[in-house]
């Protein structure tokens, strides 16, 4: 070994010493792999579902509130059911977030899993949002960023599923309702600005009863208040490690990795 090299790996060692000795909490926190499975409980020729956006995160990021003006985020999954502006903001307040999407369309009766590798103590709290197919500008989503906490402290999953019933969609309050210009069923260029606030609203499905969907059925809502239509449910494998100082190690000669695992989430967030 030259004295250069020597000193270098000394310096090195140093460095791990050093990172050992600063190894922030969240690192230390073992991985776990979130398997989400969605199920649309609408009966036959009910209302569809767009692809469900989610995010695991520190509660911080609030796309709507009732009774507000629906921010531009919302507005797009709720009025074309696209994460392109939800992904964005979201990951702007929270860069830390674990983002993502599961399933396709997602009509009644039909299920669709994906699994995500979440931090649960950095990203201990679950948000998603999904357009209602058809409509103008329905969706289902959580008002409170907090209001569904995964995991608990020690980093155990706390919910197994979230159940939203007809008296939980909401109308983004962004496009006025019109069959004829909703997104998939409609002329979209045909919509005109609602102008108003987000709440909570399913009775109008009914008014797109007869029409035939983008799927190809003849739509009937169905739908009475106490009716359940979608559910979310979670179950969790940990992620095997050998112990956090060698992952923390591993990390940091992994950092290129994780940079270009970054670009490939953005990239799968666009879709
Ligand atoms: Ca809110
Ligand atoms: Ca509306």
């Amino acid at each position: 070994m030259s004295a250069t090299s020597h000193h270098l790996h000394r310096i090195g060692a140093l460095a791990l010493a050093c990172a050992a000795l600063t190894l922030p909490q969240w690192a230390q926190a073992q991985q776990q792999v979130v398997t989400v499975t969605i199920q649309n409980l609408i009966g036959a020729n009910g209302a569809a579902f767009a692809p469900l956006r989610v995010g695991f995160n520190n509660g911080s990021y609030d796309a709507f509130n009732l009774g507000q003006a629906a921010t531009a985020p919302i507005i797009s999954v709720a009025e074309g059911g696209s994460g392109a502006a939800w992904f964005p903001a979201f990951m702007a307040a929270d860069p830390t977030a674990t983002l993502g999407t599961v399933g396709g369309l997602l009509t009644p009766g039909a299920t669709a899993s994906m699994s995500f590798t979440v931090n649960p103590l950095l990203n201990p709290y679950f948000t998603f949002a999904s357009m209602i197919v058809p409509s103008n500008d329905f969706f289902i989503g959580n008002d409170d960023p907090m209001e569904y906490r995964l995991f608990d402290a020690a980093g155990n999953l706390a919910i197994t599923s979230i159940t939203q019933r007809a008296t939980d969609v909401w109308d983004a309050g962004s496009e006025v309702f019109d069959p004829a210009a909703a997104a998939f069923v409609g002329n979209n260029s045909l919509r005109a600005n609602q102008n108003s606030v987000v709440a909570f609203n399913f009775a109008e499905l009914a008014g797109f009863n007869g029409l035939t969907t983008g799927a190809g059925y003849v739509f009937n809502s169905g739908l009475t208040a106490g009716s359940e239509i979608y559910r979310i449910s979670f179950a969790v494998t940990a992620v095997p490690e050998p112990g956090s100082f060698a992952l923390w190690a591993a990390g940091l000669s992994g950092l290129g990795l994780f940079v270009r695992r970054r670009s490939l989430n953005a990239a799968a967030m666009t879709r």
